[in-house]
């Protein structure tokens, strides 16, 4: 067929009224608006259906990313829950992973190496993975340790990602068991206090780079930060100790049951 430049369009606008012809014949013209619109409607739907099981099953969330300082237990922590047994662990240097079979349906625990110079790189690794995370504190040393949690976890609640998809955040406060543990309602009154300082650390910091007041959304603008002021994005505190003392077995239900709650 030999077309010259304009009649392709000619020939498919006859067609489209050809079309519209025929429905209308069917329908009737005092239905043709209906029509017309349960088409367009059932059309948009079969889009929305193919766009959800595209996009949805490709990013589907099954991890919880346990994270906190070197040292903090993350490892033992792991084995513990999955196996029951006490190891003798090392400084990890790579992630650990392993699957959780909860009861409403199986997790994928990822373990994140503490090391200073590696954890940002596995926790960007992972981060579109995790439908929770576990941050981790030592309760014992964790006065020396504090500037250093602070600003770990300041990285966590300002990341881009973990502000878009609000994964709950629990913060374990671990090795209860030893007689030096601050409590929780310590450590969060701390951790309240130095995250305000880094806030304000980070947002001097941009300033100066950028000549101009820059901010660093975390909690509630002009006013002190509390976790409570981090709006959608959850954060739980509860005591625990993988390891158990001389007189106690491990204390991990209220992880265990905050666990099970993210399946
Ligand atoms: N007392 C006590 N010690 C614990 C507890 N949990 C873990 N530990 C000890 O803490 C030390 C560090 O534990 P790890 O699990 O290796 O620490 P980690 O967080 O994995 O450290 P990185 O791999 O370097 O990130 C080990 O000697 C553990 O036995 C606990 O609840 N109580
Ligand atoms: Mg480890």
């Amino acid at each position: 067929m030999n077309y010259r430049c304009c009649e392709p369009i000619i020939d498919m606008s006859y067609s489209i009224e050809r079309y519209l012809d025929i429905c209308q014949e069917y329908v009737g013209e005092e239905n043709m608006l209906y029509f017309v619109f349960g088409v367009s409607f059932i059309i948009s739907l079969l889009f929305y259906l193919v766009w959800k099981l595209v996009a949805g099953g490709k990013v589907k969330r099954r991890g919880i990313l346990f994270v906190g300082l070197s040292g903090a237990g993350k490892t033992y922590l792991l084995s513990k829950i999955l196996t029951g047994q006490e190891i003798e662990t090392v400084t990890s240097l790579k992630e650990n992973q392993a699957t959780y079979a909860s009861e409403k349906g199986a997790l994928n625990i990822i373990d994140i190496p503490g090391q200073e110079a590696i954890r940002q790189k596995f926790f960007d690794q992972f981060k579109d993975t995790a439908k929770g995370i576990i941050f981790l504190i030592d309760s014992e040393s964790f006065s020396k340790d504090l500037k250093d949690v602070a600003e770990y976890l300041f990285n966590i609640l300002t990341d881009q990602n973990v502000l878009k998809c609000v994964p709950p955040l629990l913060i374990a406060c671990n090795k209860q068991d030893l007689l030096t543990s601050k409590s929780k309602k310590v450590i969060q009154d701390h951790l309240e206090k130095e995250l305000n300082t880094v806030r304000k650390t980070r947002s001097a910091a941009l300033s100066s780079i950028d000549g101009e007041e820059a901010t660093v959304h975390l909690g509630v603008k002009g006013k002190p930060f509390e976790f409570s002021h981090l709006g959608k994005l959850k954060v739980d505190f509860i005591e625990c100790n993988a390891k158990g003392d001389s007189e106690n077995e491990s204390r991990l239900d209220e992880l265990l049951l905050w666990l099970n709650r993210q399946a």
